[in-house]
């Protein structure tokens, strides 16, 4: 059974962080072991939110039990996403060398969530620096949208050739796979969006139809579907076309239903089957 330890925000109300990455790898038939960097009310999107950021000593305290338990040789990946505090990077840093130690096998994702085109960074101060100088150098694979990946390397992006160019210098930072969501550059229609994933074999892109409405959460599910295909298939441009196909499911489900939050559980059946496929073109 694939196991992967999410290490995200989980809000009670609503669908971000690992609130939006559980359910949907756990309806992939992967088993999860959410640790959370804190517990909100809802996401921060709302201006307002209650409850508490975990200290980076209670993130690592859950990550110790589990050591304990003798598991963490059956954990094919790490994965995390929205950090809270700005301490607990170095707790998902610690935890990944701990369970490369327990499973030399296992990789490391990291969706290094700190802002999108139209929100700016909706993170704590350093954060963003930490994550480019100390946790995606650690990664194995790294999940960025197009303004992360341009503060990530310091490059504008406006065209295909910039961002296969910009994640080349993410992937020269350590990652041997990056995923570029929520791309939109000059040469595309008006009424699309692209993922491209880019690795040392080659570079994939989906384009998939823009719909009318944006998504906080879609990152998070994004992510964690190209992970667990990755694991699953050990194919780039197989998990970026299965990834763009549930991503589209889910928010067109989202769109019709006239809600604001994902709606995971109506669209369920778009996680495990989904009902758009869209072609991948090799870069
Ligand atoms: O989707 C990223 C995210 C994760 N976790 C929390 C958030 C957000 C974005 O707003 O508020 C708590």
């Amino acid at each position: 059974m694939t196991s992967i330890m999410s290490i995200q925000s989980s809000v009670a109300y609503g669908h971000v962080g690992n609130s939006a990455a559980t359910f949907p790898l756990m309806r992939l038939g992967i088993e999860v072991w959410p640790v959370l960097t804190v517990h909100f009310s809802n996401h921060t999107g709302y201006g307002s939110w209650r409850g508490p950021l975990l200290k980076s000593s209670d993130v690592a305290e859950v990550v110790s039990g589990i050591d304990e338990r003798g598991v963490l040789g059956r954990c094919d990946a790490v994965l995390s996403g929205y950090q809270g505090g700005e301490d607990v990077g170095a707790v998902i840093l610690d935890t990944v060398k701990l369970i490369k130690e327990r499973n030399p096998a296992a990789i490391y994702c990291c969706d290094p969530v700190m802002g999108d085109v139209g929100r700016g960074f909706f993170v704590r101060p350093g954060i963003p620096e930490f994550m480019r100088d100390h946790v995606v150098p650690a990664a194995q694979v790294i999940t960025p949208n197009q303004f992360e990946l341009e503060f990530l390397t310091g490059l504008q992006t406006t065209s295909v050739p910039d961002v296969l160019k910009a994640a080349d210098a993410a992937r020269a930072m350590g990652p041997e796979t990056v995923l570029v969501t929520s791309v939109v550059h000059d040469a595309a229609d008006q009424d699309t969006i692209d993922m491209i994933a880019v690795t040392g074999e080659g570079a994939w892109s989906v384009t998939t139809p823009l719909l009318p409405q944006t998504f906080t959460g879609a990152g998070d599910i994004t992510a964690a579907m190209f992970l667990a295909h990755l694991l699953t298939t050990g194919d780039p441009a197989a998990a970026v076309s299965r990834t763009a196909a549930i991503v589209y499911g889910v928010l067109k489900t989202t769109v019709e239903s006239g809600q604001g939050e994902l709606q995971l559980v109506a669209a369920q059946e778009e996680i495990a089957a989904p009902s758009h496929t869209f072609e991948v073109t090799r870069l």
